[in-house]
């Protein structure tokens, strides 16, 4: 363990162009032939540092992503469905620990990434950032959020980093669970009352846009694709990962009746390829750089739970200190 902060910030700074050519070389080759890289294994600096910001940046999505559905637990429509929610917040909570745990096989330590996290210097997905009002938006959010994590992360999966590939292979397995149940919730409103289906249509009229921010930028305006595939860190660009996504979702969508607030949507038959209106690039950048719906409420959450639990961390961490639990 190389340590955070400063010390990370060292072992990434050398730049691609004064790396070893022939190990370089020999590292490429091996990604070009589908090896894994392991943490011993010899790895470029802006490898390490870019598989870091990834990782990190999904683990910190995990942990602020069982927020929205988190406030649904007590309120969830009957006891099964209670517990159904209790369960899938809890395994994203889970997928964090697994993610948190393969950054830190590169080097940065977990106290440097969550500190990172809540002094707003590391980034998370941006659909996190927008409330869950009703039941609908927790059962949209398992439907189509897990969906639209799945595409990307089974492409993912079969990326160039061990530790990262292997944890996306189980996430992947729990996403399906979570979107079996959320696609039964979906259906469940989609075909009940005029209410009902109302409720879930707002949802989904409320989801679609930061669901299509999702996969990030277009490609022409994104800056870390190139590298990212050309070491299989990314499988796939941002807008092939939309363009499955729509493929996949948008006829199931469409059958059970639902609108997509979208008048320009449609498949190229020939290309395949589906075109949609600009769903607000700038909306994207606002909510990702933190001014989002709910972005100061959210990092707020996570301060509060770092600095409540910080004697846990202390008692377990050097108990030798002998800690003293405070009383207010
Ligand atoms: N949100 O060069 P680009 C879940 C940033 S959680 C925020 O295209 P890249 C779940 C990007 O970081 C699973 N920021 O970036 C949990 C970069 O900024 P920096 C979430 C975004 O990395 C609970 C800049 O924009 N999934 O499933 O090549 C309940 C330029 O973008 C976003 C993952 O984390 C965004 N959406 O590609 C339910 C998947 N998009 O860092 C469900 C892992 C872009 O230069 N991550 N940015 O300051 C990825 O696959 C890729 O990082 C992305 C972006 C496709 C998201």
């Amino acid at each position: 363990m190389y340590g955070g902060g400063n010390t990370f910030e060292k072992i990434t700074a050398t730049k691609l162009e004064d790396e070893d050519p022939i190990l370089l070389q020999e590292f490429e080759e091996k990604i070009a032939k589908g090896g894994k890289i392991e943490p011993q294994d010899w790895m470029p600096a802006l490898y390490r540092k870019q598989l870091t910001r990834m990782i990190e940046q999904h683990a910190h999505s995990e942990i602020i992503g069982a927020l929205p559905e988190g406030t649904w637990i007590t309120r969830a429509p009957g006891f099964r469905r209670k517990r159904a929610i209790l369960a899938k917040v809890q395994d994203e909570i889970g997928h964090a620990q697994l993610l948190y745990s393969a950054a830190e096989t590169l080097g940065k330590t977990r106290e440097a990434m969550i500190n990172d996290l809540v002094t707003g210097k590391s980034k998370y997905s941006n659909i996190f950032n927008y409330p869950a009002y009703t039941w609908a938006d927790a059962a949209v959010i398992a439907w189509l959020v897990d969906a639209a994590a799945i595409v990307n992360q089974t492409a993912n999966a079969k990326g160039s980093y061990g530790p990262y590939s292997r944890a996306l292979d189980r996430i992947c397995i729990e996403e399906s669970f979570h979107l079996k149940y959320g696609h039964d919730a979906v259906v469940y409103l989609a075909t009940g009352t005029d209410m009902q289906r109302q409720m879930v249509q707002e949802a989904l009229n409320r989801w679609w846009k930061p669901l299509m921010h999702f996969f990030g930028p277009p490609d022409k305006q994104s800056k870390h694709t190139e590298i990212l595939m050309r070491w299989k860190v990314k499988m796939g660009t941002n807008d092939e990962m939309r363009n499955q996504f729509m493929d996949m979702y948008v006829p199931k969508i469409w059958e059970l009746g639902l609108d997509i607030p979208d008048a320009e949507l449609g498949k190229d038959e020939e290309t395949g390829i589906w075109s949609f209106a600009d769903p607000d690039w700038e909306e994207f950048k606002r909510v990702i750089n933190g001014d989002g719906p709910l972005n100061k409420e959210r990092l707020a959450v996570r301060k509060a739970v770092e600095n409540n639990s910080e004697w846990i961390r202390k008692a377990i961490l050097s108990p030798e200190s002998k800690y003293v639990v405070p009383l207010a």
